[in-house]
């Protein structure tokens, strides 16, 4: 393929696991950073991606909207990489099923956690905020057991699982999510924010948020 993917997205947004398995798949990617919320602040956007949602990945006629799959698409789109487990492979029904698990069941309610509790405390919600907080913290228990006697959490590898469920133990510490999270994943969490290429993606998107001198 000759096109360059463009990936529109918010500075240590969900699409951080999309700049992240760019870095680690070594896949060359455009970058464009959007002032976050996208829908308000660069209403354009709402035109390429009708949801308002960042990430959105344009790779010549696909568009895709989903960080998760961004992040196995960019660690497959050139070849197929270890940051992937094939069909066949041991492990590939977990490395789908923890793919999918980190947004669907784990980011979400942190996602509501930090509209209620945090962005509209106006609204009188930040009870309910704060019982999506608990149910977080819950819902870590698969990881957990998951990652007891592993370092990761399929294959003896780091992959796009540990992209995605790892960025949600990220996004937990910057959110004020972090005192349930039991020792073990915050160890977890400190071994993949030490690899190079989560670096090299969180100063790639910080650059960009400063170029565009909003914050
Ligand atoms: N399931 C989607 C969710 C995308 C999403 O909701 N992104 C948030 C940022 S992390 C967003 O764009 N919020 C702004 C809005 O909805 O206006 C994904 O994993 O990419």
């Amino acid at each position: 393929m000759v096109t360059t993917p463009v990936l529109y997205t918010c500075a240590l947004s969900r699409g951080l696991r999309a700049t992240w398995a760019a870095e680690e798949a070594g896949v060359d990617i455009d970058l464009r950073m959007l002032p976050f919320p996208p829908r308000y602040l660069a209403p354009d956007y709402m035109a390429l991606n009708p949801l308002g949602t960042v990430p959105l990945l344009v790779d010549a006629d696909a568009q895709l909207t989903e960080s998760c799959a961004i992040a196995h698409y960019l660690a497959t789109r050139n070849g197929f990489t270890p940051l992937a487990i094939a069909p066949g492979e041991p492990d590939y029904a977990a490395y789908c099923d923890y793919t999918y698990h980190a947004d669907a069941t784990i980011t979400f309610p942190q996602t509501v956690y930090m509209r209620f509790a945090i962005f509209e405390k106006d609204k009188g919600l930040v009870e309910a905020g704060q019982a999506y907080a608990k149910w977080f913290y819950k819902r870590l228990i698969k990881i957990e057991q998951r990652l007891e006697g592993r370092e990761y959490l399929c294959a003896d590898r780091f992959t796009v699982a540990d992209i995605c469920v790892g960025y949600a133990l990220i996004l937990a510490e910057s959110v004020g999510l972090n005192d349930g999270v039991p020792e073990s994943l915050k160890t977890y969490r400190a071994r993949l924010m030490a690899r190079p290429a989560y670096q090299r993606a969180v100063t790639r998107e910080e650059d960009g948020r400063k170029a565009l001198k909003v914050v």
